[in-house]
């Protein structure tokens, strides 16, 4: 189903990840006091769902410490209406169950949920930089050529149960190729999902399906044969498809995905200052091509999500 509800189109913004390594960009908000203050400002700018990943404040590396979430999970909340979206992804290097144990304390609105275990390669990334600020970040990125993603179908249950059930919380499904689509089918079948799923379709991650818009259109045609009418639609397309992307989406009645943690450029060759910036390019261009961008509890109603009241932070 294209377009959400409302037809208006709802942003998303992910903040951080665990991709990109503070040598990349001194945009890249690690500390807690940064990675709130971005969000803050990115659904200042129009944002409704923030995704949110954590970061060690000493260094930057990827981390899937409760205590470094709460440190600015309340602060986000406090200061904005946006969703906020709490990665079960984490990183690379961890495992399945450390990536839970924020989402099953905080009990967010809403996690992402990765539909299917693939190559998720960054090491092309190293050869761009010659020093590093931190002693991690050449290392992480070189080793990336022999890490597997791991999401598989047991996996995808455990999350599904854990946080479906009375938490409540819904899913952002993230999926990198077509083969991701038939795994959401599986599970939906299974019962592990029930309508609106949220279905972020994603383009350009080596190990994914590459940045072309005839996958694009292949995506979203399997996505309407597998799901008809149950579903919503976002795409996020990493680096320089991410604009070109959101935009193409937009056209064709669906969300959209910014932020730094997908993308580190606002134009070719010029590094975004802020996640507010790239948020405010997007929501330029869905403007422009006249459409208007949902507000938090527009998407709420679209994505039937349980409340900002009942999360737990
Ligand atoms: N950081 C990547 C390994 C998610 O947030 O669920 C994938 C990721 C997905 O960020
Ligand atoms: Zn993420």
């Amino acid at each position: 189903m294209s377009g959400s509800k409302t037809g208006k189109v709802i942003i998303s913004c992910a903040i951080t990840g665990a991709i990109h390594t503070p040598t990349m960009s001194d945009a890249l908000p690690f500390t807690p006091e940064q990675i709130a203050q971005s969000a803050i400002e990115a659904a200042q700018a129009g944002a409704a769902i923030l995704h949110l990943h954590a970061r060690d404040p000493k260094d930057g590396r990827p981390t899937s410490d409760p205590a470094v979430f709460y440190e600015f999970l309340p602060v986000i909340k406090q200061a904005t209406d946006a969703v906020v979206n709490i990665t079960t992804g984490g990183s690379l290097t961890m495992s399945v169950e450390s990536r839970l144990q924020t989402a099953v304390q905080a009990s967010p609105e809403m996690c992402s949920l990765n539909m299917g275990t693939m190559n998720f390669a960054l090491h092309p990334l190293a050869d761009r930089y010659k020093t590093w600020k931190y002693d991690w970040e050449e290392d992480y990125l070189r080793k990336s050529d022999d890490y597997i993603f791991r999401n598989t179908f047991r996996d995808i249950a455990l999350i599904a149960r854990t946080l479906g059930g009375e938490h409540g919380t819904k899913f952002e499904h993230e999926c990198y190729d077509v083969g991701h689509l038939y795994n959401m089918a599986h599970c939906v079948d299974a019962g592990l999902f029930k309508p609106p799923f949220f279905i972020q379709l994603i383009f350009g991650i080596l190990g994914g399906i590459g940045p072309e818009v005839r996958n694009l259109l292949f995506m979203k045609e399997t996505a309407d044969k597998l799901f008809g009418a149950d579903y919503q639609w976002s795409v996020l397309g990493a680096g320089r498809a991410q604009i070109p992307f959101a935009t193409q989406a937009t056209m064709m009645g669906g969300n959209v995905r910014v932020g730094l943690e997908d993308n580190l450029y606002i134009s070719r060759g010029k590094l975004a200052a802020s996640n507010a910036e790239e948020v405010t390019k997007i929501r330029k261009i869905v403007e422009e091509l006249g459409y208007q961008i949902a507000t938090p509890a527009e998407a709420r109603a679209t994505l039937g999500l349980k409340g900002g009241d009942k999360v737990k932070f």
